[in-house]
């Protein structure tokens, strides 16, 4: 037990409260008002998530762990030996076994922006690994951070892994800028495994953002919860519907939180007003071609090395090579 414990080592640059605050502040304070969707992740946020991607019409997570699992031994032949395997986001343990098992690198570092699930994670996957050396990192990547500095003799490769498409969340030119900071992080020569959801069918993407049993909706209404929770907020919660569309324009699903009436909310002891069907834009989930994919990457200093996808092109997994 205490063998186990000692391989995991905690780094937190913690995520501000300060900055939730202005970033709920701002977000509601825009018109269109918007929230940034990493604040759907509380405990509760990831609990749902972990739900979502157990549902028959959320293909995304099922497709990318059926190409992890077929092709992980090939994609370990694209990577070095020793290395240090950085996971944006420390999302599913499913698809970290499966690379960790094959790839079998020095150090795994799972950076996420919740504590609690970050914590939980690591220790239920140390269990599992009992040799491997953790470093949890508590951060928002989304904002500029550096990898922590590991004692280390010899300078190990860097491998990233950032699965579940979660770069669809940003805008392209905020997807741009990302890379380039896990460009400048990582290195030259270091390699970046990333998962996207490939552009289908939309009656398929309609379906995979309203679910029947509608744990979506809950996930999207849980993000005025976390407000409520964290920032002193008393908005009615109840009050809110969930909506998701596809918006060809940008060829991205959106989600929205629309208020079901004339309503008031006080968040930090600042009054908001939201209009009987005013939107709340809570998330985009943009939907590449590999084509548009590999344009994107290559503005931040990516070149596009090895795409693994399913016989259906619904999700691809991609090496990118930071040159
Ligand atoms: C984790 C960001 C990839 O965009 O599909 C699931 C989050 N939103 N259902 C996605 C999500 C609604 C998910 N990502």
């Amino acid at each position: 037990m205490t063998a186990t414990k000692k391989k995991i080592q905690f780094h937190d640059l913690h995520p501000k409260l300060e900055s939730m605050r202005d970033e709920v502040f701002t977000g509601l304070s825009t018109h269109p008002k918007q929230l940034p969707a990493k604040y759907f992740y509380d405990q509760r946020g990831s609990a749902l998530f972990d739900k979502i991607t157990q549902l028959p019409e959320y293909y995304l997570t099922r497709c990318e762990i059926s190409i992890l699992q077929q092709y992980a031994d090939d994609i370990a032949r694209h990577i070095a030996p020793e290395s240090i395997l950085v996971e944006y986001g420390s999302g599913s343990s499913q698809k970290i076994k499966i690379l960790l098992e094959a790839v079998q690198p020095a150090i795994y570092m799972p950076l996420d922006i919740s504590k609690e699930h970050l914590l939980n994670s690591v220790n239920a996957l140390a269990t599992h690994f009992p040799d491997l050396a953790i470093h949890a990192t508590c951060v928002d990547y989304s904002k500029p951070w550096k990898l922590p500095t590991l004692h280390d003799s010899h300078k190990p490769s860097i491998v990233g892994f950032f699965p579940g498409s979660s770069i669809g969340n940003f805008e392209p030119r905020r997807a741009i800028e990302l890379l380039q900071r896990i460009h400048d992080a990582q290195g030259i020569g270091s390699n970046l495994l990333m998962g996207i959801d490939l552009l289908k069918d939309i009656k398929v993407l309609h379906a995979a953002y309203n679910d029947v049993q509608k744990i979506t909706a809950q996930f999207n209404l849980n993000i005025l919860h976390h407000i409520n929770r964290e920032l002193h907020g008393n908005i009615t919660v109840d009050y809110f519907s969930h909506c998701a569309f596809f918006n060809p324009k940008h060829s991205r699903m959106e989600m929205h939180l629309t208020s079901n009436l004339d309503q008031i909310a006080h968040i930090s002891g600042k009054t908001f007003h939201f209009r009987m069907n005013e939107n709340i834009h809570t998330e985009n989930s943009y939907k590449y071609s590999l084509n548009s994919f590999e344009q994107l990457v290559r503005i931040a200093g990516f070149k596009v090395d090895a795409i693994w996808s399913d016989d259906q092109q619904q999700f691809a997994i991609v090496n990118l090579h930071a040159v």
